[in-house]
């Protein structure tokens, strides 16, 4: 004999949807909380230990000569000059790269404004371990390609104390 019956069936095909209902709802909600944290499929990429959430709304701002520059994490990268209005384009958040064997984090703005006789402006920050986050320096190397050195506690990962003896 079962205990299947005329009555309950129907009842309990109720509760299997019912349930499916939430076990759908939860999913979503766990999708939804990982991306915002870093770990989901189509999130924006917070790096390896979700550390770039701390600076999620940070634009990091430093003088070299005549210029001050302004990357904005997820943002853009600007480029001002005192008494000269809105500034250079250096181009859009293009990501942080994280290099598994050194711990390197490179943090890339692309696209920015064309350079006369050169290539769309872009910027490329270094990233190394220090308590303060901080830019600690500002480079032209190549015309139109800046690149910077920060210092931040998001690089003050288990590779960068291995590789330091700490
Ligand atoms: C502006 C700035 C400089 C850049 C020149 C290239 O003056 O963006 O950094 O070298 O344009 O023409």
């Amino acid at each position: 004999s079962h205990i299947f019956t005329d009555t309950n069936i129907p009842s309990l095909d109720k509760d299997l949807v019912t349930a499916q209902n939430e076990v759908d709802h939860i999913n979503s909600r766990i999708k939804e909380l990982k991306n915002q944290v870093g770990y989901g499929d189509d999130s924006t990429d917070f790096g390896p230990g979700g550390e770039l959430y701390a600076l999620r709304e940070e634009c990091l701002e430093m003088s070299s000569g005549k210029y001050t520059y302004h990357l904005c994490m997820f943002q853009k990268a600007k480029q001002t000059e005192s008494g000269r209005g809105g500034g250079v384009d250096l181009g859009k958040w293009d990501g942080m790269s994280f290099d598994q064997e050194t711990g390197q984090r490179v943090m890339k703005w692309k696209g920015g404004s064309k350079c006369w006789n050169g290539p769309m402006r872009s910027a490329t920050v270094f990233v190394t371990c220090g308590i303060e986050t901080k830019l600690v320096s500002a480079e032209e190397p190549n015309i139109c390609e800046y690149e910077f050195r920060l210092e931040s506690h998001i690089a003050c990962d288990d590779i960068f104390r291995k590789i330091h003896g700490l």
